[in-house]
């Protein structure tokens, strides 16, 4: 059982609906952590490209994109929040403009490794604070944290960033990303208690 530490939030500070507070987000992922092969890794950003071209890059080339720093907490579905992690990385929204969709399209399906899988607004990976993280709390993101890199989404549920992120599909219809397919929420904002799909 994780502590439920939520008497020590600041009287200032909320957490969205149905949340409570955790001293410390424990790791938590489907299946093994994949084993890292740097020289293996890309990036691709495929699916309605506005140039019909899928875009790889390595991880050089995406931390060539000016570093950003988001403050931000992560909201498991399961009811667990963590407040004011440092995630650090470049920004989602630059590969957006660096590879950018089709003018019609609304959805993306990012992936990670050994399929996993989640769906997100366009507008919202394209959101400000949206961030391809690199570095948590100043150290490099470790393995089980995602490592090398994982995307942070504050405003979602915390299974809308995928860990050992490695693209994203511009989609023309709706697909449904790993926990999408098994009763979750399309978009999956938490300040709306979006969590699952029947509230579509
Ligand atoms: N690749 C991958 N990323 C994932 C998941 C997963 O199963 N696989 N789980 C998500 C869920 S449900 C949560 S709550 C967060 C947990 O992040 P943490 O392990 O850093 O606390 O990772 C998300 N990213
Ligand atoms: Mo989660």
């Amino acid at each position: 059982m994780i502590e439920d530490v939520s008497e020590r939030l600041p009287a200032d500070r909320h957490l969205p609906p149905g949340q409570h507070l955790v001293g410390q987000a424990p790791v938590m992922h489907y299946g093994p952590v994949p084993r890292r092969r740097p020289e293996r890794w890309r990036f691709t950003v495929g699916g309605a490209t506005e140039d019909g071209a899928e875009h790889d890059f390595n991880l050089e080339q995406l931390l060539g994109l000016p570093p950003v720093t988001v403050v931000a907490d992560l909201h498991c579905a399961t009811g667990w929040s963590s407040v004011d992690e440092h995630w650090s990385g470049v920004s989602a929204r630059e590969v957006v403009e660096l590879a950018p969709p089709r003018a019609d399209i609304e959805l993306v399906l990012v992936f990670a490794e050994y399929g996993y899988s989640a769906t997100l607004r366009l507008e919202d990976l394209a959101s400000p604070r949206s961030v391809l993280a690199t570095h948590h709390d100043g150290a490099p993101l470790s393995d089980e944290r995602g490592g090398p890199m994982r995307l942070i989404v504050p405003h979602l549920y915390s299974w809308k960033g995928p860990k050992w992120v490695r693209g994203w599909n511009y989609l023309t219809g709706v697909e449904r990303g790993f926990w999408e397919d098994r009763g979750y929420h399309l978009r999956g904002d938490a300040w709306r208690e979006e969590r699952y799909s029947y509230q579509e």
